[in-house]
Formats: C-alpha cells, structure tokens, sequence
C-alpha cells in the first residue's frame, strides 16, 4: 500500500501508447483533480491521437501535461520524477514480431530506459532521507505474461522462474529483475504488474485483433502463423488500466502481480468471432509460416490479485463486439495509423508469407 495524495500528480511513460493511453484517459474521466504528466517518445506506436478525447474537453485537457522525451534520458526524467507523487511505466518497444527483426530498441527501452528510471526514483528516495521530500515516489513497472514463458500446462504464479523466449520477452525480464533489485538493494518503492493479452479501442493494427478486424473491413488475407492453436488469456484494455491503477494505490512494496484476462481461447477461436461480428467469411483466413520460437500458451494465476480486492468488469464476448464495432466506427483513426513506416512493415513481414500461405 502506498498513500494516496487527495489529487495525486502521476507520471505516466509510454501514456499515448494503447495501454497508457486507456489509463491516462480513465483517470482524468473521473474529475477528482488528478493531474497526469505523460512522458512519451511517440515512437510508430505512440499516438498523441489516443489523447483526443482528453484534448478535446477542457477541463480534463487542463490537467493533462504532455512532454516528448526518452525515459532512457536521464536529463528528461529526473526533473520529471522529482515532481511526480507517482509514476506508471508503460513505456516499451512491445511487439514480439518486431523483436524478432530488430531487438536493439526493445534493450534500449527496456532495460537502459527502466534502469534510468529507477535511477531517478533512487533519487527521490536519497532526498526523504536527507529530509528534502516528504515521500517517495511509487513507481509500477507495467510488465507482461511473457516473462514466464510458453505455459503448457497448469498456471504461471508471481514466485515462479522467467523463462523468457523472445528479444521482446527477454527485455521485459530484464525490466522485473531490475526493479525488483532496486527494491531490495536501495529500498526503492516498486511495484510490478503482469497482465496478459490486453485488447481494445486505440490498439496498434500491428497486434492480432487489431490487424485481423481491419484487414477483414477490406478483405484482406488474415495471416494466421501456423496452425492458429497457440493459446492466449484476453483482458480487456481498461479492465487491465484499472488492474494497473488498483496495484499502484493497494499492492505491496517489492512484489509483483498477476493480471489475467477473463477468457483463454485459441487464435483461431478469436478469430472465427471477431469474422461473425464483422460478417465477413472465414475464407479471408490464409495459414502462414509460423513466428520463429512462438509461445504456445500463456496462462497465470490471478490469485494475488484477486486477494488485494481486484475483478475484472468486461467479459471477452462483450469486449471483443465492443473492439471490433469500435474500429468499424473509427476508419480515420486506424486508416492514418497504417501508412507511411506502415507499409514496409507489412511488406516485410507479410508479403512473403502470404505468398506461400495455404488454406486456414
Ligand atoms: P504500445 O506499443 O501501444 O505503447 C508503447 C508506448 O511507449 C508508445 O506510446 C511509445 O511511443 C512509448 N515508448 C516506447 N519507447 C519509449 C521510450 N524509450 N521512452 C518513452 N516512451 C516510449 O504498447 P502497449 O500495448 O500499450 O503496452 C504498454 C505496456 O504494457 C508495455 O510495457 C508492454 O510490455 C505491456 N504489456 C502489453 C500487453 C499487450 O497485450 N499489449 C500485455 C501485457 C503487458
Ligand atoms: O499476424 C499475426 N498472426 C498471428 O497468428 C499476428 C500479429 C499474431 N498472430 C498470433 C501470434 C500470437 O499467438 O496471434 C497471437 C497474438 O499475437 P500478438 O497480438 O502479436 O500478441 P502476443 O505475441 O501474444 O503478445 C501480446 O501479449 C503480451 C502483446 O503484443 C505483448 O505486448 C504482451 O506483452
């Protein structure tokens, strides 16, 4: 448990992303005077557009502060750190597939970035010590199911070993790791969370659900790696905001914490649903080669979660028509999100693979 300040000043990295951006907008919803500073590179993922409905009310956009920056850049985070009542890391390179191209930005992030991080929070800690600050900063380190690993059977708990399999996963660990010693070794106020699949409004068309919604509204070939069996736990995006918001005010110093999602389900199940929901046919579904060293499954248990007093709201049959009905309503925003870098991308991962897909 950590207080929490009558109008807490949060700072949120990586907020125009899809997972920070759900939480930035959610807090300031409420109207209780919070005040959030967001710190983000806008790298291809990040999009000052995910801020849009904040933006366009005054009196949320009043208490919204936005800087471009590196949380990788000491200069830049230390001033913010110090006037900060807490910060919520979501900043990172998150896309297991671009990983696999090019793992140098996700080390970077992950590592030297939350390095920097917890380097300016063991500032703040130094300065209670010497009497020029109340109390230190919180900081939640946002973290992933992938840290434990493909899960063949039975359930990931917090205690169990990282099994890391991808750049992506690897980095991710290394992020944990560090905050958890930071914690043991200068007493550094840190809590972890591991969330599962997390889908929703404003996700990247990079990731499964949002590339195969938008590649079906044009009939596009949904590339399926492999053969679509691979299993994974869905929570819905602000299910997983609120998760991350309950541990930063309830969770305990040093430990980490679980958030599954609400349905285990094949790739291929996801798929065949989010196609009823759009009525588009399950022949657009093309079987390609499959991701080097894919996951089969993720699975954790919430347990711990669950005993700080945390459920999730959205049941994944709701969510799913929600997201899907939610790109269908907003072309312009997914439309300027695939094009320019865009394009390369796809051609980079796709064209080949498609050009040797089979029937799903
Ligand atoms: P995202 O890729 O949509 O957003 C990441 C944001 O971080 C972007 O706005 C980007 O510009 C910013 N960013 C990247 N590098 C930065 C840097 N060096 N400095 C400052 N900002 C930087 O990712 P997301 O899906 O919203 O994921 C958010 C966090 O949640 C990540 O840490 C990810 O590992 C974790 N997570 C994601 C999922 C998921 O299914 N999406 C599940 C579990 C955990
Ligand atoms: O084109 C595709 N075809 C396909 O079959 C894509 C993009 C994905 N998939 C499969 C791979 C996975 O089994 O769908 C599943 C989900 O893939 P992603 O959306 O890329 O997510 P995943 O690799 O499971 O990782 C996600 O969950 C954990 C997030 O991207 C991570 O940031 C998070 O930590």
């Amino acid at each position: 448990m950590t207080d929490r300040p009558a109008r807490p000043h949060l700072l949120v990295t990586g907020g125009a992303g899809f997972i920070g951006s759900a939480f930035v907008r959610e807090i300031l919803a409420r109207r209780d005077g919070s005040r959030i500073t967001v710190l983000d590179k806008l790298t291809y993922a990040g999009n000052e557009a995910n801020l849009a409905p904040v933006r366009a009310d005054p009196e949320q956009a009043a208490r919204l502060t936005f800087v471009r920056g590196d949380i990788a850049d000491t200069g830049t985070v230390e001033p913010l750190v110090a006037a900060a009542d807490a910060i919520v890391n979501f900043a990172a390179e998150s896309h297991v597939d671009r990983s696999i191209l090019d793992p140098e930005a996700f080390l970077r992030t992950g590592v030297v970035g939350v390095h920097v991080l917890l380097d300016a929070l063991r500032r703040e800690t130094d300065r209670v010590a010497a009497g020029d600050r109340a109390a230190a900063p919180r900081l939640v380190q946002v973290s992933t199911d992938e840290v434990y690993g493909s899960i063949d059977e039975g359930r990931a708990g917090e205690s169990d070993a990282l099994a890391p399999r991808s750049p992506y996963a690897a980095a991710k660990a290394a992020g944990d790791l560090l905050a958890r010693a930071y914690h043991v070794t200068y007493g550094s106020d840190v809590v972890i969370t591991r969330g599962s699949n997390t889908y929703g409004p404003y996700q990247h068309p990079e990731k499964l659900i949002p590339l195969f919604v938008t590649n079906a509204i044009d009939d596009l070939p949904l590339p399926l790696y492999g053969d679509g069996l691979q299993r994974r736990e869905w929570l819905a995006v602000n299910d997983h905001a609120l998760a991350v918001e309950h541990v930063l005010w309830h969770g305990a110093a040093g430990e980490m914490y679980n958030i599954p999602g609400s349905a285990e389900l094949p790739n291929r199940e996801v798929v065949r649903r989010l196609l009823a929901r759009l009525g588009k046919p399950w022949s657009l579904v093309r079987s390609v080669e499959d991701r080097p060293g894919h996951d089969r499954r993720y699975a954790m248990d919430g347990a711990k979660l669950a005993a700080l007093g945390w459920r999730p709201r959205v049941p994944f049959e709701a969510g799913l028509a929600a997201t899907v009905d939610w790109f269908v309503a907003n072309e312009a925003w997914w439309r300027a999100v695939r094009t320019g870098a865009w394009e390369g991308y796809y051609e980079r991962m796709y064209d080949t693979r498609l050009a040797a897909s089979r029937e799903a």
